[in-house]
C-alpha cells in the first residue's frame, strides 16, 4: 500500500495545477481547495475533487485549521502546501503531522531555522559555507549597531532576521545614514512580518543572484540539480529566471555544488529546497538565505536536468529513497523562465485585472507554459499578479534565446495588460544576450525600453480590428 494516495493542495493558480498534473502521473487522488473569488480556476476543475472555502479570499488558503479539517474528511494523507500562502509556516508543518497528515515539505524544525535568516547563516557558516560579514544577534542599540557598521566598513546593508521579498531591507552608504535606516528597516519589518529584529551585514555591490536547487530524501541522500541565475528582478520579484547561469566559472560552479550538498548532508535536510547565494564580479561566493519550499522558478530546473522536482517531493515526503544518484544526473542545455504577470509595464507595472478576452498560447518544440489562463477566464484582483510561466528550452544558449523571441512573438493574451512587451525587450538586447547582467540589470535597462514593442502591438492591433470587424457596421 502506498503512503500516499490522496493530496489535498493548499494553494491555487498555475503551481495548484502544477502539483494536480504531478498527483495525475503518479496515480495520485488530488483535492483542490478555492475561495469565492476562485470558483472558475482552471485547478478547481482539473482536480478530483474540490472545495469552497467560504468568507475572507485570501484566508481561504491561510487559514490552516479549515484546510486541515477538509484534508481529514476529504480522506487525504498528506498536503501540497506549493509556494507562498503557508508553504514555509513552520507552524503548519506542525499541524499537519499533529493530525496525521504528511506535510509534502521539510521537516518543521528546517523550515524554522532557515525562516530566521540570522539563524540560518550561523547555521551554514558551521557547516562550512561561506556567509557574509555581519551580525549573529539582532541589533538592539542603533549605536552599537553603527559602530558595527564602521568597524565591518560601509557599505552595509540592514536586513529583517524574519523578513523577505526586500521588506524591511535598507542599504547604508554613510554612517551618519545608518540610525534613520535602521528605524525605517525596524519599522517595515515590523509593519510586514510582525518582529522588529533586524540585522546587518556587508553590502556586495552589483552581485549576480545564483541558487541551487536540492533534492534529498530521509535517509541522507541529497542530490543538487544545478543552478539557477536569478539576477533579472525588478523590486525583488524575480522576472526572468535561467538554468544553467550562463556565465559563471566551473570553478565557482563546482564549488557551489560542493558546498550545497555537504551543508544539506550535515544538517539533515530533507525535501526539496533551495539555496541562495550572491556572487561579486570575482565569483567569490556568499550564501544569503535558504527557501525551503519548491520555487516559483523549478520548471527551467526539470528541463536541464530531466528531473520531475514535484513528484519526486511527493515521494520523499511519502518515505520513498531518491531515485537517482548524483552522477546519474546529466544536465543539458538551457532554459529560461518568463514570468508573465498582469500588470502595466507603461504604468509602472501596476497590476491590471480583467477577463481573458483573447488568447494564443506559443507552443511548438522546447516551449513549456505553465499558466492557469483560458480564453474567457477572469482573473481576480487578490492575489498575485503573476498568471504564468513561459519556459524555454535549447541546447545552446544562443538557441534558447532564439526560442524565447519566437515563443513570446506568437503569445496574445488580450483584454488587460501583461508584462509580455517588457520581456519581448530583453531578448532583444544586446547584453541579455551576451549573459551580462547582474542584479542591477532592469534597473539600468528599463529606462531605455520602449516597454511596448510597436510591431507586436501593431500585429496584435491587426488582427483584433480583423476580428472584431464583423461584429461593427
Ligand atoms: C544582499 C545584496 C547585497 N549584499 N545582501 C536579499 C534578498 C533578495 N531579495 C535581495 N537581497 C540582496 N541581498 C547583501 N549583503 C543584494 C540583494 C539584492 C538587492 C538589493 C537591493 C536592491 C536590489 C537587489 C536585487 C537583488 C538582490
Amino acid at each position: 500500500m502506498k503512503k500516499i494516495n490522496k493530496i489535498l493542495i493548499s494553494n491555487r493558480g498555475e503551481i495548484a495545477l502544477r502539483i494536480i498534473r504531478a498527483c495525475k502521473e503518479l496515480a495520485i487522488q488530488s483535492v483542490a481547495i478555492y475561495s469565492e473569488v476562485d470558483n472558475e480556476g482552471v485547478w478547481v476543475l482539473k482536480a478530483d475533487e474540490s472545495h469552497l472555502i467560504k468568507g475572507d479570499v485570501l484566508q481561504a488558503y491561510l487559514n490552516y485549521e479549515t484546510i486541515i479539517s477538509i484534508a481529514k474528511k476529504s480522506g487525504c494523507d498528506a498536503i501540497h502546501p506549493g509556494y507562498g500562502f503557508l508553504s514555509e509556516n513552520a507552524d503548519f508543518a506542525k499541524a499537519c503531522e499533529e493530525n496525521g497528515i504528511i506535510f509534502i515539505g521539510p521537516k518543521a524544525e528546517h523550515i524554522a531555522l532557515f525562516g530566521d535568516k540570522m539563524a540560518s547563516k550561523v547555521a551554514m557558516r558551521s557547516v562550512g559555507v561561506p556567509v557574509l560579514e555581519g551580525t549573529d544577534e539582532p541589533i538592539v542599540d542603533k549605536k552599537a549597531g553603527a559602530a558595527f557598521a564602521a568597524r565591518i566598513g560601509f557599505p552595509v546593508i540592514i536586513k529583517a532576521a524574519f523578513g523577505g521579498g526586500g521588506r524591511g531591507m535598507r542599504i547604508v552608504h554613510k554612517e551618519k545614514d545608518f540610525e534613520s535606516m535602521f528605524d525605517s528597516a525596524t519599522a517595515e519589518s515590523m509593519k510586514f512580518f510582525g518582529r522588529s529584529e533586524v540585522f546587518i551585514e556587508k553590502y556586495v555591490v552589483n552581485p549576480r543572484h545564483i541558487e541551487i536547487q536540492i533534492v534529498a530524501d530521509k535517509y541522507g541522500n541529497v542530490v543538487h540539480l544545478g543552478e539557477r541565475d536569478c539576477s533579472i528582478q525588478r523590486r525583488h520579484q524575480k522576472v526572468i529566471e535561467i538554468a544553467p547561469s550562463p556565465r559563471l566559472s566551473e570553478e565557482a560552479r563546482r564549488e557551489l555544488y560542493r558546498i550545497s550538498t555537504k551543508a544539506m548532508f550535515k544538517l539533515g535536510y530533507e525535501s526539496v529546497g533551495t539555496i541562495e547565494f550572491l556572487l561579486d564580479e570575482n565569483d567569490t561566493i556568499y550564501f544569503i538565505e535558504m527557501n525551503t519550499r519548491v520555487q516559483v522558478e523549478h520548471p527551467v530546473t526539470e528541463s536541464i536536468s530531466g528531473i520531475d522536482i514535484i513528484q519526486r517531493m511527493i515521494e520523499i515526503a511519502a518515505g520513498d529513497r531518491l531515485r537517482f544518484l548524483q552522477e546519474e544526473i546529466k544536465f543539458r542545455g538551457y532554459a529560461i523562465e518568463f514570468r508573465i504577470n498582469a500588470e502595466n509595464p507603461e504604468k509602472n507595472f501596476m497590476p491590471t485585472v480583467g477577463t481573458v478576452t483573447e488568447y494564443i498560447a506559443p507552443g511548438g518544440p522546447g516551449v513549456r507554459l505553465d499558466t492557469s489562463l483560458y480564453a474567457g477566464y477572469t482573473v481576480p484582483a487578490n492575489y498575485d499578479s503573476m498568471i504564468g510561466k513561459l519556459i524555454v528550452s535549447a541546447l545552446d544558449w544562443e538557441g534558447t534565446v532564439n526560442k524565447a523571441r519566437r515563443a513570446l512573438d506568437e503569445f496574445i493574451i488580450e483584454g488587460f495588460p501583461t508584462n509580455i512587451p517588457l520581456h519581448q525587450h530583453i531578448v532583444r538586447d544586446e547584453d541579455f544576450i551576451n549573459g551580462k547582467f547582474t542584479t542591477n540589470y532592469l534597473d539600468e535597462k528599463l529606462p531605455q525600453f520602449n516597454v511596448v514593442n510597436p510591431e507586436t502591438q501593431k500585429k496584435i492591433e491587426g488582427k483584433l480590428k480583423s476580428i472584431f470587424s464583423r461584429f461593427l457596421f
